[in-house]
Formats: C-alpha cells, sequence, structure tokens
C-alpha cells in the first residue's frame, strides 16, 4: 500500500484525536496466554518482622487506622498492591490497642502468624483471633480490630483492594464508635452455619460466607485426617478449601482460601494456573518451584506466584509442610477466565 505520509506522523495525528491503531498494539494485547505484570517474589519473615515491630514503636494504631505493612509487588507500579487484583499486608496489634471500627467495599481475610488473645469484632459479633486462625470480614461489615493478650497479634490481611479500584468500586465508611457494642453471642456465626445445621427461619442473602471464622485446630485436624488417609491431588498434595457451608464455593466473593499439606518428600507435578495465589508458610519449610525459580520458604513467609506462571510444590524434609494461600480465582471462574494446564 502507497503511504503519501510517515506511519509515524499518521500515528501523530490520530493521538490528537484521541485515537490509536490497533494494529500495533494487537500481538500486545491478545496475547497467546496471560501476561501479568506482577512477578513471583517472597518476604522473608526475619526480614519483615523486625520492621513490623520497629512500626509498632513509631506509629500507634490509632494514627495508623490499621498499622500494616503492605507486601508491594516489585512489578507492579501502585502503592498497594501484591498482585494484579490483589493486596496483601502484615498487621500488628499492641496490648491493649484498639484498630478503630470502619467498613469498606474491599473484602478482607485475616490469618494470624503470631500471637493470641487479638480479636476482631465484625458486624456486632466478638471474633477470636489466635495463632493459625482465618477470620474475614466480607464486603461492607463493620470491623474493629483489639488486643487483650499481653503480647503483639500479628497476621497477613488479604483484601481485593487492586480490584475493587481497577472496577471503580471503592467505598469506605468510619463509624462514630471507636469500638463497635457487642449484639451478639460468642460463637453466634458458627452455631448458626458451621455445625452442618442452619437458621431454617432465616435466610442469609450476602454473596459471602455466613462463618467468620475457621479456628486452627478444626482446619488442621480435618487436614492431617485427610492426609493420614493418602488423600491428595498430585499437583498440591492435600488441599482443603475452606468454604462457605451455604454455598460450598469459596468465603467471600472475589477471594478463595485454603489450607494445604505437602507431605514429607514430595515433588508435586508443575502446573499453571490463570489465578494469582498468595502464600504464608505456616508449618515447616518447603519450596516453591516458580518458572523454574526455586523459593525455599520457611514459617511466616509469604510467596506470591503470578498468573500462568509454572508451579511446583516441594517438600525436601522430612516433616509435614503446612501452607495457607488465598487467590483471586472465583472472579475469573464465572467469566470463564479460568484455566490450568500442566506445565
Ligand atoms: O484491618 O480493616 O491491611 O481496612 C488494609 C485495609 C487491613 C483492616 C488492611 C484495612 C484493614
Amino acid at each position: 500500500m502507497k503511504r503519501a505520509m510517515s506511519d509515524r506522523e499518521f500515528h501523530a495525528r490520530l493521538e490528537a484525536e484521541a485515537l490509536g491503531p490497533l494494529w500495533t498494539v494487537l500481538a500486545d494485547t491478545l496475547t497467546t496466554t496471560p501476561r501479568p505484570r506482577e512477578v513471583a517474589y517472597k518476604w522473608r519473615w526475619p526480614s519483615v518482622r523486625p520492621l513490623l515491630y520497629e512500626a509498632l514503636q513509631r506509629v500507634t494504631a490509632e494514627e495508623a487506622e490499621r498499622r500494616v505493612l503492605v507486601l508491594r509487588n516489585p512489578g507492579l507500579p501502585g502503592p498497594t498492591a501484591c498482585t494484579e487484583t490483589l493486596y496483601a499486608g502484615i498487621q500488628i496489634i499492641g496490648p491493649g490497642e484498639v484498630a478503630r471500627t470502619h467498613r469498606h467495599t474491599p473484602n478482607a481475610l485475616r490469618f494470624i502468624m503470631e500471637g493470641s488473645g487479638a480479636f476482631s469484632t465484625v458486624d456486632g459479633e466478638r471474633i477470636a483471633m489466635d495463632r493459625g486462625d482465618l477470620v474475614t470480614t466480607p464486603t461492607w461489615t463493620w470491623h474493629d480490630h483489639g488486643n487483650d493478650g499481653d503480647a503483639p497479634v500479628v497476621w497477613l490481611d488479604g483484601l481485593d483492594i487492586p480490584l475493587v479500584e481497577s472496577l471503580s468500586g471503592m467505598f469506605f465508611e468510619p463509624s462514630r464508635e471507636r469500638e463497635q457494642r457487642v449484639t451478639r453471642a460468642p460463637g453466634d456465626s458458627r452455631a448458626r452455619y458451621a455445625m452442618g445445621l442452619r437458621p431454617a427461619y432465616e435466610t442469609f442473602d450476602h454473596p459471602y460466607s455466613p462463618v467468620l471464622s475457621y479456628p486452627y485446630n478444626q482446619a488442621r485436624a480435618a487436614l492431617a485426617a485427610v492426609a493420614r488417609g493418602g488423600g491428595g491431588s498430585p499437583y498440591d498434595g492435600v488441599l482443603m478449601e475452606y468454604t462457605s457451608p451455604l454455598s460450598g464455593g469459596p468465603v467471600l466473593p472475589t477471594m478463595d482460601a485454603y489450607l494445604q499439606w505437602i507431605p514429607p518428600g514430595a515433588s508435586l507435578q508443575p502446573i499453571r494456573r490463570s489465578s494469582s495465589v498468595v502464600y504464608l508458610g505456616v508449618e515447616g519449610q518447603g519450596t516453591i518451584m516458580i518458572d523454574g525459580v526455586a523459593f525455599g520458604w520457611e514459617v511466616n513467609d509469604v510467596v506470591v506466584v503470578p498468573s500462568w506462571a509454572a508451579l511446583q510444590h516441594v517438600n525436601g524434609g522430612h516433616d509435614p509442610a503446612v501452607l495457607f494461600s488465598f487467590s483471586n480465582a472465583p472472579v475469573l471462574k464465572p467469566f470463564g477466565l479460568y484455566r490450568e494446564a500442566d506445565a
């Protein structure tokens, strides 16, 4: 085709009209497979912990609203992005402190890493937070945190902040009450929905699990029992999903969560997934191979696995390895965007 003017000059005239050629960007847009900007990364607990305890001295929970070190993905520009859609942070609350009541559209989950005696009050129910527990504060639920113990309590926060931002769905509201009044009996959500029973006279009309707490002793016992029975997947070992007892689906509409057991000596099969996953070491140690690079992990290390990276779990030790993880798979699945492939 004959071109009277240079392409460069044509593209400049397009740009002046807020137009652009598709044909120069098509191959970088309709990529064969996902090409996320998020990169594989590991945050080592021995590096994070002293900085977290320094933050405890430097800023009060009152000043900070939430005293959190954000796990910022080196491949992403945003100040709060661990993956393209997921936020992760490590929060610390000292004895007697209060992280005041607020609510927001992002969903949150917490996995307790260190300490005991903390609690979150979620929509009027006081939820205990002890090491290994999973506690959720679903979208738009009022929540405040406290610590009645005599030592700091630390947990991993998982939220869908980058997703909510990208969808322009962010809403936030502070409460007039610094601490919520407790209006529900202890264990109310568990009694109503986690015992294989449900109140026959009420409907729970929210897109998230009515169970706000999944204590570690129960989750760990289930995991170990299934592992003893020889169960497991060739890719993940014994991978148990925290579920909503009503839907059987994920605990939160935008994030699913798992507790996982990698048997001693296991070198599992590699797999790619179009979800992004944040892993937290809970017991023992292991290695996550990501696109051929070894990320050795120990307790309280965090490892992020990008979408479509080749992922392989290895446990070269003599003890079982236990991992917690959360992912954005629930956002992908309804739209046909979730895929897996052998790697
Ligand atoms: O505890 O409510 O890591 O609102 C980020 C935002 C924790 C929280 C975070 C939050 C919270």
